[in-house]
């Protein structure tokens, strides 16, 4: 007895060490009703419970009498109509239900659990815990099936299925961090996006946890069964996003966080940077080398070498003396110029970013309510170093005074900024970032650094979007920033830091990248070549070709590297890098095309198998192969010395992009593979839109639109083209037109629609490129024959007296005058 009851007594010492200190909710009377939110609350807690329209569920959980201030960073939009729900309170539970959810409310203890509307359970507080708290950390712990997969957070490592291999699962931490040379289990990183999404048998809801203080995932690795989170400060807010599809989860959730915007079209060009391209000199020489061997690039990067002593908006006054005149010239080669600007002014009397913002009280300050100073860069300067002073972007003045700040940046023709270390970083010091009593504003509710850190990155580059966006008016900001938070897609593309020139870190960018995109952070793209280390030959052709897919394209390298420019590995290496470039300026209207989807929709441009294919049971887990839209899939050579390269088609006919040659998909394929290779296999019933190679975007103007059509027995798609700087496309400047076709025995017809929108592009071709076979007797184009002497393809020539068709090794090729009325084009046998 005395031996039971001691055992007895280490099992509750041994186990609940943890847990012991959490405060459950504990037993809720009935909840008040006030329109669409049900509040329970007792002396420990209270929680309200809400629809957003029929599919969105809030629940917001706070550990004191009443809930505080309902602000959000993250969330732009609640209004989703009305949700058409009915409440049923009782006395036991209380339930909510629309058309698609059933949100029940256990009274004692207090619970949650959300299902279909035909009441199969979705995901559910577990039962012994549920929601708690302990000193000020709120958390819940939910039920996690085994055969549930879990993804999205934004940019984290480990596999794209957040299960892990063998449900070994992942923990998670959301807290900005500047992780130079990260691997594959460094945790966190730059970036925090608290979201998630859950896929159980094809069906999918996502999670929201809006909260911005350091917080915490587990899914599944402490307990396999389990899946918890929570966050060290605030209150526990989360949305549960029904689906049933993962795209709509992902469509809602950006509709809750918002979605980028549509990017001026040069940025979805090649960019090439390092640390750092200096001087002058050397950045003309980079920029001839481009155009002298004909690889195509768009922009050119200045990392912190520009600036003068390493303060922001400052030139080096010997290594740049004629800022204007270098950009100028470049723009005159069809260059566009983006520079590093990092949130940390100098502290220098004298220095205007310094005196203006001293002035407007625009810096963090101590706890005791001096200026906050710490070492970044300019502490790090050849000379007179300094510590730095710290915006505080959480106070609207202060984002309306950085954003004037740029003024001259943007009248020397600056093209877009790079804000970098805005975790905030901070050297020398060992938590890395600003102590956590700093005080912020807080949007008019004073707070410290515990609560704005992870969305100090994204009120930066929102500060920095917002004044390009004035300063030049009506031109679409390009902004990249290596720290963010949801709902950041808003304001900048992302890139997640230093990864490091391995195997390993080409094989991983993959997984992260979807993942991204899966979390409303999709313009996105790791430095190809890899920053910290130097790439092999072949490690840099391979990060090239693969980052052709990438959104945001552009080499990279750490200060000190051996050189990393295209043509920096050998004969053999640049002809390769040539065409890895040549062919995303080949698909740009097609990346451009899936990138306005991003914009409207928020589903990524970059996908995994599961977002096309959630039914299908290796799009769970494959993440070495992905979809650009949902026609192209990718397969990347991505390991040393390959040979051979295995590709999974999921369901249905695929064409070999390279070849035309046609395949059955529902199974693997074995490619032999050359340094040369990139596999890519086109979905059936494809329309894939592409333009001849050209230098640059600026180039684009009158070049034929070239559509390669795989046909089906009918499929659909649709094109977007608009003049790709400005936002006329807002008021229906734009041109979109459907294409669709029908396949016959002896006949495809494509039928083009007529342009909507009014934008219309310089005139040009259009060139049908119909995957064919056999013999062909006759075209038509609008009810007329054409001439089966012509329809040169945009590889070769391209005389207007080309006009008409021919047979080129499994194509009929047809050229025509592009037309903005409806016709069709019908190939005959
Ligand atoms: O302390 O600006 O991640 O891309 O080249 C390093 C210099 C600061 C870190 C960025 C990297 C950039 C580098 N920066």
């Amino acid at each position: 007895m005395i031996r039971f009851l001691l055992a007895a007594l280490a099992t509750t010492v041994l186990v609940s060490p943890a847990s012991a200190a959490w405060q459950g909710v504990g037993t809720m009377s009935p909840p008040a009703r006030d329109g669409e939110i049900l509040t329970f609350s007792n002396d420990r807690a209270t929680v309200t419970v809400s629809m957003l329209g029929a599919s969105i569920a809030r629940v917001r959980y706070a550990p004191s009498r009443e809930l505080g201030r309902d602000h959000s960073y993250a969330v732009v939009q609640r209004d989703f109509g009305d949700s058409g729900a009915t409440f049923e309170i009782g006395e036991e539970r209380s339930v909510i239900k629309t058309a698609a959810l059933t949100v029940t409310l256990r009274h004692d203890p207090f619970r949650v659990a959300f299902a279909d509307a035909g009441g199969t359970s979705l995901d559910e507080d577990d039962a012994p815990r549920g929601m708690a708290s302990v000193d000020g950390s709120v958390k819940v712990w939910k039920r996690l099936r085994d055969d549930a997969h879990v993804y999205g957070f934004g940019s984290k490592t480990g596999k794209l299925d957040k299960r892990g291999w063998k449900l070994g699962g992942y923990a998670y931490t959301m807290w900005n961090s500047d992780t130079y040379a990260y691997d594959a289990s460094t945790d966190p990183i730059y970036a925090s996006v608290p979201f998630f999404l859950v896929v159980r048998d094809g069906r999918a809801h996502g999670i929201f946890l809006d909260n911005t203080y350091r917080s915490h995932f587990d899914v599944g690795r402490e307990h396999q069964g389990l899946l918890s989170f929570g966050a060290a400060g605030g209150e526990l807010d989360y949305y549960f996003i029904d689906g049933p599809s993962p795209k709509e989860v992902i469509e809602r959730y950006t509709a809750l966080t918002g979605r980028m915007p549509l990017p001026p079209r040069w940025a979805l060009g090649y960019h090439q940077c390092r640390y750092s391209y200096f001087p002058d000199e050397r950045v003309r020489f980079i920029a001839d080398n481009f155009r002298q061997r004909r690889i195509p690039a768009d922009v050119l990067w200045l990392d912190i070498h520009y600036q003068d002593g390493y303060k922001p908006f400052t030139w080096h006054p010997e290594r740049f003396p004629d800022p204007g005149g270098l950009i100028a010239d470049l723009a005159s080669e069809g260059f566009q110029v983006v520079t590093i600007v990092d949130p940390h002014p100098k502290k220098e009397p004298g220095y205007a970013p310094y005196d203006s913002g001293l002035a407007g009280d625009h810096f963090v300050q101590r706890a005791d309510g001096s200026v906050l100073e710490a070492q970044v860069w300019p502490s790090k300067a050849e000379v007179d170093p300094g510590p730095s002073v710290f915006p505080d972007f959480s106070k609207p003045a202060a984002r309306a005074w950085w954003g004037d700040l740029y003024r001259s940046f943007v009248e020397l023709g600056v093209a877009g900024i790079w804000n970098d270390m805005n975790e905030p970083a901070v050297f020398d010091s060992p938590a890395g970032t600003l102590p956590l009593d700093a005080r912020h504003y807080g949007e008019g509710r004073a707070t410290d650094h515990r609560e704005i850190h992870n969305v100090y990155g994204m009120l930066t580059s929102r500060a920095t979007y917002e004044g390009l966006e004035r300063l030049r008016p009506g031109s679409r900001p390009f902004v990249l920033t290596r720290a963010t938070f949801a709902g950041g897609q808003r304001w900048a593309a992302i890139w997640p830091g230093d990864n490091v020139s391995r195997w390993r870190d080409l094989q991983t960018s993959i997984p992260m990248l979807l993942g991204m995109g899966l979390s409303g952070v999709g313009f996105a793209g790791m430095d190809i070549g890899g920053f910290a280390g130097s790439p092999s030959p072949e490690l840099y052709t391979r990060r090239l070709q693969a980052g052709v897919f990438y959104p945001f394209m552009r080499t990279h390298t750490a200060f000190g590297t051996p050189d990393q420019e295209p043509w920096s590995f050998g004969t053999r290496h640049e002809t390769i890098h040539r065409r890895a470039i040549e062919l995303r300026y080949r698909l740009l209207p097609h990346f451009y095309n899936v990138m306005r989807e991003m914009s409207r929709t928020g589903i990524p441009a970059l996908r995994p198998l599961l977002l096309e294919y959630p039914d299908d049971a290796n799009a769970t887990w494959l993440e070495d192969q992905f979809l650009l839209g949902s026609d192209l899939l990718v397969a990347p050579v991505l390991s040393e010395g390959a040979t051979e390269r295995w590709t999974y088609l999921p369901g249905g006919e695929w064409y070999d992009y390279w070849t035309g040659e046609a395949t059955e998909g529902g199974k693997w394929v074995k490619q032999d593979v050359t340094l040369e290779s990139l596999p890519i296999y086109v979905r059936g019933g494809a329309f894939v839109f592409q333009q001849p190679v050209v230098q640059h975007t600026g180039e684009m103007a009158g070049n034929p639109l070239e559509v390669t059509v795989y046909p089906a027995t009918r499929s659909e798609s649709s094109l977007y083209e608009d003049d790709g700087e400005s936002f006329d496309y807002r008021d229906g400047v734009f041109l979109e037109r459907s294409f669709r076709q029908r396949r016959g025995e002896d006949r495809v017809v494509v039928e083009v629609g007529a342009a909507t929108g009014s934008y219309r592009p310089a005139p040009r071709d259009l060139i049908l490129r119909v995957r064919w076979d056999g013999e062909v007797s006759r075209v038509t184009a609008g009810g007329e024959d054409l001439s089966p002497d012509g329809g040169e393809d945009s590889r070769d020539g391209k005389p207007e007296s080309a006009h008409g068709w021919h047979v080129d090794d499994g194509f009929v090729v047809v050229r025509i005058a592009d037309r903005w009325d409806a016709f069709e084009v019908g190939v005959e046998r």
